[in-house]
């Protein structure tokens, strides 16, 4: 089975909590490895342009206020079938909502402070993980 690469960001509210190993942990039990990662604050501009397609949203001040609030870590994960696992692991955007045993649901709180993102398809994974990595920052 060829691999395929994800982005995920461990959100503030996890990094904050000590979550951020635990989550790497829990991924890498779930057979991801991690091909880049960093650990980075957000500036507004940056947060507002991640999340650009939801500029309209009535919660898009309140996300990006959010994600800025203190040091995110991105990752970009390798494994089969990366990007609907990573959904799978991840959960329901609202963590009170999030599959007991899932990230969201061990790890958030609400659907704002949810710990994790994860890319929702090949085209928005590829333009994420170009958001924080270069290609050397990859291997390639
Ligand atoms: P997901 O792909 O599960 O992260 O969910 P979405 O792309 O729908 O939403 C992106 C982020 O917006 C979520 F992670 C949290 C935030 N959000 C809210 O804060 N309130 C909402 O009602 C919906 C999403």
């Amino acid at each position: 089975m060829p691999t395929e690469k994800t982005l995920t960001i461990v959100k503030p509210d996890a990094v904050s909590a000590g979550n951020m190993g635990k989550i790497i942990a829990h991924l890498e039990r779930a057979g991801f490895s991690v091909a880049a990662m960093k650990k980075i604050t957000l500036s507004e501009a940056q947060a507002k342009a991640f999340y650009a397609v939801h500029s309209e949203r009535p919660f898009y001040n309140d996300l990006v206020a959010f994600m800025t609030s203190g040091p995110v870590a991105p990752m970009v994960l390798e494994r089969e079938n990366a990007i609907a696992k990573l959904r799978e692991v991840m959960g329901a955007t609202d963590s009170r909502q999030a599959a007991e045993g899932t990230i969201r649901n061990l790890y958030g709180t609400d659907i704002e402070r949810n710990a994790i993102h994860g890319s929702d398809a090949p085209e928005t994974a590829a333009v994420e993980r170009a958001f924080f990595f270069s290609r050397l920052e990859e291997n390639g």
